[in-house]
């Protein structure tokens, strides 16, 4: 043989050997661990936080800029918020959204105020009522996790300030209960599989 004959002999072979090995790969079962790196995030379950507060009502006896709401001409003031809750009938327009959502180990879950208000993300083992006992459904006592108010600085931890967002990293497989201490009918139960 020729050296051009050998060398194109070679040539053949690694280009043979080379389909065999990227066929081999393509049928190599996916990784099961997902290591995260900049280019490959962890997935990220969004969690929207909704009120209807109307800045008037509310900042005369909260203070100012307390309530900066957007919403156009669905306010519910603030003595109907309270008539609303006592009546076992809470304003629907408080709200997370979703309201249940399963997500996988290591998900990040990202909680976005996009209310007038401030509102609270908060672990709870059953759900309950709040803090503000004039906001709680008629016959429901505060939870232990909401007790005390932002005064407890576990509680103060989990508030959502309007306008801004918080991550919740390493929730262990099983279900999570999150509420509102404040609007304690504002729920999620978050399945980690
Ligand atoms: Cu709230």
């Amino acid at each position: 043989m020729n050296t051009v004959a050998k060398f194109v002999l070679l040539t053949v072979c690694l280009m043979f050997a080379g389909a065999t090995c990227a066929f081999a790969q393509a049928k190599t079962p996916r990784p099961i661990q997902h290591p995260v790196t900049p280019e490959n995030p962890p997935s990220l379950a969004q969690v929207v936080a909704l009120d209807e507060c109307d800045p008037a009502t509310f900042n005369a006896a909260l203070g100012p800029d307390f309530c900066k709401n957007v919403t156009i001409g669905a306010f519910t003031t603030l003595s109907d918020l309270f008539a609303k809750a006592a009546a076992g009938t809470p304003d629907p327009g408080w709200d997370f959204e979703p309201d249940t959502l399963q997500i996988k180990k290591g998900t990040t879950l990202s909680i976005v105020d996009q209310g007038g208000e401030p509102h609270t993300f908060t672990e709870v083992a059953e759900f309950g009522g709040g803090f503000i006992p004039g906001l709680n459904a008629p016959g429901e006592n505060t939870v232990p996790e909401c007790a005390g108010g932002f005064s407890n600085v576990a509680v103060a931890r989990t508030r959502i300030l309007q306008g801004s967002q918080v991550h919740i990293t390493g929730l262990s497989k099983g279900t999570h209960r999150f509420e509102c201490c404040i609007h304690p009918w504002m729920r999620v139960k978050v399945e980690v599989k």
